[in-house]
């Protein structure tokens, strides 16, 4: 059995703090996009204030560690069925747009919603996606698959994968991950960020916990052309719970991830600790598709006895 795959902290986390001045971020910043964008990497932040209700914020690198703040959110509350806030967003580019998806929350329940932007700052509303049902943790391909969209979205405790001719409307709903029961994940998993497109597959950085309630990070390769395909899922978590701000927080022992972006030669993965603080922590893209060469290798192991 090779080593698990885990991810390794940037030292210098946490790398956005709450705001000691800006009323809407002095309690929590945490569950960013992130997308690159002219060569600068764009953080979309959930921030919450004394009132609690969750905004959009947005930071901006040239590096993808040292960030800047605008001091105004980007995306706030304006509907009724966002009433109590606007969450964890997850940023896709797709056809020269950036689609967010978002946790609409109100008396309803949780809503899947989106918006589109241009340039990630103003952003235009596009309504309830999943409408009449309790749902979150969705995030859109990067690309459509056979001509349709495609989309991940979680009904407890599953993580589903559903596709639309227009973005709006979405059809053959089906579960393509469940939780794990003895595992790390075995009582609840939801999908992170866009999936990224490999040789190999299409690699998923998802966060999952069991009875302890320990939120974790999770890898899985999904097949290119049938996503519902699962290629491959690491029995073991890629990133646990330790740092302090991981460990106490807002909501303690929660890694919770919402974005990532590639580089040359890696997958740098964004993550709220605690409900608190955003952190990033990276895996090289060899060591990323030594799962798909693991998969190969237990495959030929097992035919073989
Ligand atoms: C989930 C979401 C996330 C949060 C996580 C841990 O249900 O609300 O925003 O990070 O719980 O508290």
């Amino acid at each position: 059995m090779s080593k698990p795959l885990t991810l390794t902290r940037y030292p210098g986390n946490p790398i956005l703090v709450p705001s000691l001045v800006n009323e809407w971020e002095t309690d929590n910043v945490f569950n960013a996009a992130v997308v690159e964008h002219e060569g600068l990497i764009y953080m979309l932040y959930r921030a919450q204030g004394l009132d609690r209700v969750s905004r959009i914020g947005c930071a901006v690198s040239g590096d993808g560690y040292h960030f800047n703040r605008l001091q105004e959110p980007v995306f706030v509350p304006e509907e009724d069925y966002e009433a109590f806030g606007v969450e964890d967003p997850r940023v896709t580019r797709l056809d020269g747009w950036f689609y967010m998806i978002y946790t609409a929350y109100s008396s309803l329940g949780t809503r899947v919603s989106m918006a589109r932007s241009r340039n990630l700052i103003a952003w235009e509303r596009m309504g309830i996606i999943l409408p009449d049902e309790d749902n979150k943790d969705a995030v859109l391909f990067p690309e459509k698959i056979d001509g349709r969209y495609a989309m991940f979205h979680r009904r407890i405790p599953d993580i589903w994968l559903a596709f639309s001719d227009d973005l709006l409307h979405w059809t053959d709903h089906q579960i393509i991950m469940n939780p794990r029961p003895g595992l790390w994940d075995g009582v609840r998993i939801g999908a992170g960020g866009p999936p990224f497109r490999t040789d190999d597959g299409w690699l998923c950085f998802y966060h999952g916990f069991a009875e302890e309630r320990v939120y974790c990070l999770g890898l899985a390769l999904l097949d290119l052309n049938d996503p519902s395909k699962v290629l491959k899922r690491q029995d073991e978590p890629i990133l646990v719970p330790r740092a302090p701000w991981e460990v106490h927080g807002d909501v303690p022992n929660v890694v919770f991830t919402c974005g990532g972006v590639e580089t040359d030669d890696k997958y740098l993965i964004y993550y709220g600790g605690g409900d608190h603080v955003m952190a990033v922590a990276a895996i090289t893209k060899g060591e990323a598709m030594s799962l798909a060469s693991v998969s190969k290798a237990d495959v030929a192991e097992f035919t073989k006895g």
